[in-house]
């Protein structure tokens, strides 16, 4: 069982409210310190591979890894996956019955730079002028690690999510549209609509600053670029709500699970 909630019904809508305006709302101290430590612990050597497999030809620009997570203790955790607050939200958002398609991270290491502005997703009719619908994919971020002004901090721009790139990217260079900059604590989470237009920047540290981005989209969109391999052991402890949850990705045998470099997320800019 996951976590009781933190908020009330009423504050769930006034995030949603703030998040149909600006494309994103943070929830400040919200997850556990304890377990934020244990992933960052099984993190390190999945981060040491993933540099190894892809040194010279990072998919994110210079010096910054995107690596899948394995659906595996800790990252499993239904106080992560299945938080109540943070669904609510994506419910509000996205609407009922949301599917999770991705349980990933980002990480710059020291050598990383600013990349282009961009969005996560194509629009969903693309050539057509426009892109004011309502949401339908999500991105749930959270540091393993205080992000600062030193170390990588995303930049984005606010209420981009609803408008056509064009127009977007054309307010962001004349100044009319501005950026914003997030600095996060160790337990904070960000629930950001992935069309808004945004940016990693450069970490300047020694230490990695991983990110993790566990996706949710509407109930009738599969992204295939994404997956989660469940493990056949897992799926049977899974709540209803979790297996309806992951009902678009794989179950699979316990010893095909690794995600290692299945996914085949490379396209992430547009
Ligand atoms: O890691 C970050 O801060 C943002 C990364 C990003 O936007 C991406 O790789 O698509």
């Amino acid at each position: 069982m996951p976590r009781p909630a933190r908020y009330s019904s009423a504050q769930h809508d006034a995030f949603a409210q703030a998040f149909d305006r600006d494309s994103l709302v943070v929830l400040r101290d919200h997850l556990p310190l304890e377990k934020l430590a244990a992933w960052r612990e099984a993190f390190e050597p999945l981060l040491a591979a993933q540099i190894a497999r892809e040194k010279d030809d990072p998919n994110r620009g210079a010096q910054r890894f995107y690596v899948s997570l394995p659906f595996a203790a800790p990252f499993c955790d239904p106080d992560f996956f299945e938080d109540e607050d943070i669904l609510a939200i994506v419910e509000r958002v996205a609407g009922p019955q949301p599917v999770m398609c991705q349980l990933a991270s980002d990480t710059p290491l020291k050598g990383s730079d600013y990349q282009a502005w961009h969005a996560d997703t194509p629009a969903l009719f693309p050539g057509v002028h426009g892109n004011d619908t309502p949401s339908f994919q999500l991105a749930v971020n959270f540091p393993l690690c205080d992000v600062t002004d030193d170390n990588g901090p995303f930049e984005t721009t606010l209420g981009t999510h609803r408008m056509d790139r064009h127009d977007a990217m054309e307010g962001l260079a004349n100044g009319s549209i501005a950026q914003h900059r997030y600095k996060m604590k160790l337990g904070d989470v960000m629930i950001r609509d992935v069309r808004a237009i945004h940016r990693g920047t450069p970490n300047r540290t020694d230490e990695p600053r991983p990110m993790v981005v566990i996706g949710y989209s509407r109930r009738w969109l599969f992204r295939p670029e994404v997956s989660i391999r469940v493990p056949a052991s897992q799926w049977q402890q899974l709540s209803p709500r979790a297996q309806q949850l992951l009902r678009f990705n794989p179950v699979v045998p316990d010893e095909q699970a690794a995600n290692g470099d299945v996914e085949s997320y490379r396209a992430f800019a547009f």
